[in-house]
Order: structure tokens, then C-alpha cells, then sequence
């Protein structure tokens, strides 16, 4: 197999979370009843459709990621999850596994999963609102923009990647 050396070509991502306060009623089925927010983490694609206005898709990466696997805090007794309910934040380990044609090791970055509306009003330092003023504000959004860079491609990866 060939690298192409001295190229870089990069596909550009946008990875985050989004998160609500869970109703009392939601709660109250749960078998934590002191998780107090539903969240989800996700990996995407940055790269839109020309003409769309959303920003990625459900497995538009899949032509050049395997597998995208989410460590979440050791409280969490099944960590591999993208999809939970909780109490606190934290650092989510995101780890991506490439196809196996590209030759490419697997690639691990973190994100700070965000909850918390922090607000600021008038000249008052930043303040954490209560739950139920949480609530009314909506969904905290949380996304970072990111590309991942292949150094030196094997040419057979940077043919899937350019003939995408
Ligand atoms: C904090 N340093 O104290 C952080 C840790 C951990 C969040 C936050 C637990 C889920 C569960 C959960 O939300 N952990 O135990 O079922 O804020």
C-alpha cells in the first residue's frame, strides 16, 4: 500500500451534547430519582448538504469512521452510552475508530458534557439558575467545531475520502 506523502487533507466535525431538565413527573419513573436532565452526546459532520440548512446527518461519516464509542464518568455503571440521564457534568471520553482501509489509528478527544444555563444579569457574577428557571430557558446546547487531519494518507483511503 502507498502513502501519498507531504499531503494533508482534513474532514471537518462538530461533536457536543444537548441536554433538558427532566420533569418531576419523569423523574418520578426513574430508577434515579436524583438525575435531574436527560442529555445526549454525538459526533457529526460539519460538512453540510448545499442545499440544507442542517448541519450533519445520522451516519454521514460512515464512509470514513468505523465506529464512534463514548466513555461517560464512573458513576455511570454501563459507560458506553450516548444517550442518558443525570445529575452532574463531566468529561465524556469520545473515542473514533476508523475503516479499515484507511490504515489510521483510532483518535480520542474529550467533551466537557454541559448541563447548566449559566446566566449572567446586570453586574452580578454568573450564577447556576435553579432547576425549575432551567427548565423554562430550554435546551442547553454544548458543540465544538473540530477537523480531523489525515497526515500522508494510504492513496486507497484518500480516494474514498475525495470521492465522497
Ligand atoms: C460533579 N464531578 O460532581 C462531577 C461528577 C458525575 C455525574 C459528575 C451520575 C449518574 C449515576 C451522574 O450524573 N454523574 O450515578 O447514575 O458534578
Amino acid at each position: 500500500r502507498v502513502r501519498v506523502r507531504g499531503l494533508s487533507i482534513f474532514r471537518p466535525i462538530i461533536y457536543g451534547n444537548t441536554a433538558v431538565v427532566l420533569h418531576q413527573n419523569e423523574r418520578d419513573v426513574l430508577p434515579t430519582p436524583d438525575h435531574t436532565h436527560r442529555w445526549t452526546v454525538a459526533v457529526r459532520s460539519a460538512a453540510s448538504a448545499p442545499d440544507s440548512d442542517v448541519v450533519g446527518g445520522a451516519d454521514d461519516l460512515s464512509y470514513f469512521i468505523k465506529r464512534v464509542t463514548f466513555k461517560l464518568h464512573d458513576t455511570y455503571t454501563n459507560p458506553n452510552r450516548i444517550s442518558e440521564t443525570g445529575w452532574g457534568e463531566f468529561e465524556v471520553q469520545i473515542r473514533v475508530n476508523f475503516v479499515a482501509e484507511s490504515g489510521e489509528k483510532a483518535i480520542t478527544f474529550y467533551h466537557h458534557l454541559k448541563l447548566h444555563p449559566w446566566t449572567v444579569s446586570g453586574s452580578s457574577e454568573p450564577e447556576n439558575p435553579p432547576l425549575d428557571v432551567a427548565a423554562k430557558l430550554g435546551p442547553v446546547h454544548s458543540w465544538q467545531y473540530d477537523e480531523i487531519v489525515f497526515n500522508d494518507p494510504f492513496q486507497s483511503f484518500l480516494n474514498i475520502l475525495i470521492a465522497h
